[in-house]
């Protein structure tokens, strides 16, 4: 048993355990070592990729990667998670059965905060929605800071001088489950599907972890076409979004002249053929940014609208990349479970049926609604990967499947599958981490072997 290099203080300054030296590590360790606290962090893999700089900016806080070291831990006070870290960790749980906090860096956040903030989460849509937000505010001349999980951590929107009027954060399910109340101006969340199974075991344990961000918001948004949140009752205020006719607690979307409106009760704010992205999850994602600017600002001003007008949606998202001897390319590498998928799919396939490269880690999600849904969209699937042989046993009586080994290969095929006028949409449906360092990198080599086909086509 190894013996604690530093002292347990009983009254401040607190000791804290780190775990995970990714970014959110290295923002705790940065926020909690300039404030003066004691700190030890660690990483349960050998080589964490940030690890030599932290170690090097920071040389006198115990580093240790490779395991985590129950003895030094339980003389900290409370030991804050990364997101990534599974809490089923034995580690994790002995400590929590011994007594010691386990937090995340938006409780940290949230103890800190020097002014209000919203939080925004869901399955799919936080990054396109927390990025219309940050904008058509910013443009209202809202001074705003975004962050969370969309890339920038929490932590370090902290402390800029001046301070904004606003923080905006995109946050996710596992940053939720080490929070203790998210007292934000106001929570939304955009829509429960199932996701990330693999590490909160049901459906049930998701839906509550992402529900849990409206609990202690001044204003709760939810969606009220998801039977997950339509009936959320709460002791603070209540709005709601959907694609029906407000009412005057709701935002919504009605028709005139066969136009689709985004408007409220009282104001239309523009029609939905005003907008640069496409489908109906993004003008419900568009509607959501509204009611957001709206609620927040009690009105949605005319810049905030030219804003969302003017918005071409994210790399990664419904990015087209080419059309190759009439045969268009897509990046949706960002659509990383079946919802996000089938929303990329049903709005560019609607007219001609296409081909889908499905497939990577399949985070236990069960596939067997896809085949229908596929048919009616696809006449092939090119499935990569390790889930590619779960896919395939439910596609194969219904749609065309061919299994590749690369995503140069994936590309390749598919060119050869398709007929002019017909589009080739990367909707993994999965998460890439089998085979990629993260989506953005699947979707760039994506994107390289389309223009290696069209430099010999
Ligand atoms: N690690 C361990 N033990 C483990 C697992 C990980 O020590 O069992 C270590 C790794 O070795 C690595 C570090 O933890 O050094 C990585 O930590 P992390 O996985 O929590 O990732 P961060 O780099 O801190 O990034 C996290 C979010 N990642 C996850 O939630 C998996 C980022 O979201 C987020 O942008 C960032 O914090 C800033 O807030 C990414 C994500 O994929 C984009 N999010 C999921 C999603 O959107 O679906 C939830
Ligand atoms: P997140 O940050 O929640 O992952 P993004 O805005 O990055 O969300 O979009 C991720 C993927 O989810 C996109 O590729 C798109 O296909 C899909 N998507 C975006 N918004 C929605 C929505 N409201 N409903 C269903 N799918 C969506």
């Amino acid at each position: 048993m190894s013996t604690p290099f530093f002292q347990k203080q009983t009254s401040p300054p607190y000791c804290y355990g780190v775990i995970g030296l990714g970014s959110t590590g290295c923002s705790v360790v940065r926020f909690l070592a300039d404030r003066g606290f004691s700190i030890v962090a660690m990483d349960t893999r050998n080589e964490p990729s940030l690890y030599n700089d932290l170690q090097t900016e920071y040389p006198n806080i115990p580093f240790v990667v490779g395991a985590l070291d129950y003895d030094l831990l339980k003389c900290c006070e409370e030991v804050v998670v990364s997101p990534g870290v599974a809490l089923e960790h034995p580690t994790l749980q002995r400590l929590k059965e011994n007594g010691t906090k386990l937090i995340g860096d938006i409780e940290l956040f949230i103890r800190y905060v020097d002014a209000p903030f919203i939080g925004i989460t869901g399955t799919n849509g936080k990054t396109t929605v927390t990025t219309m937000v940050d904008s058509m505010l910013i443009n209202s001349g809202v001074r705003c800071f975004a962050g969370g999980n969309l890339g920038i951590p929490a932590l370090d929107l902290l402390g800029k001088h001046p301070k904004p009027d606003l923080y905006v954060l995109e946050v996710s399910s596992f940053q939720l489950l080490l929070v203790s109340s998210f007292s934000a101006e106001l929570s939304c969340v955009l829509n429960i599907t199932p996701d990330h199974l693999d590490r909160h075991h049901t459906f049930e344990e998701y839906q509550e972890a992402k529900l849990s961000i409206l609990e202690f918001a001044k204003t709760a948004l939810v969606n009220l076409d998801d039977r997950c949140m339509a009936n959320f009752v709460t002791s603070g205020k209540r709005v709601g979004f959907f694609d029906s006719l407000p009412t005057n607690d709701s935002y919504g979307i009605r028709t005139e002249n066969d136009r689709k409106i985004l408007c409220d009760h009282n104001n239309d704010f523009l029609a939905v053929d005003e907008l640069q992205i496409s489908g109906r999850h993004n003008e419900l994602n568009a509607l959501a940014a509204l009611a957001i600017c709206s609620e927040y600002l009690g009105v949605v001003p005319q810049t905030a609208v030219e804003v969302l007008k003017k918005f071409v949606g994210l790399p990664h998202r419904m990015e087209k990349i080419a059309v190759i001897k009439g045969v268009a390319f897509v990046n949706d590498s960002k659509a990383t479970n079946l919802a996000a998928a089938e929303a990329s799919i049903s709005c560019l396939m609607s007219t001609h049926r296409g081909i889908v490269i499905l497939g990577g880690d399949s985070k236990h999600a069960q596939f067997e609604t896809l085949a229908t849904f596929l048919s009616h969209y696809a006449h092939t699937a090119i499935l990569i990967g390790q889930a590619a042989a779960k896919i395939e046993m439910v596609l194969v009586d219904l749609v065309d499947c061919i299994t590749v080994y690369d995503m140069g290969a994936a590309v390749t095929k598919a060119f050869n599958q398709a007929k002019p006028g017909e589009t080739v949409l990367l909707a993994p449906g999965c998460s890439s981490f089998d085979m990629f360092d993260d989506y953005a990198h699947r979707g760039n080599v994506f994107k390289e072997a389309v223009m290696s086909l069209e430099a010999v086509a």
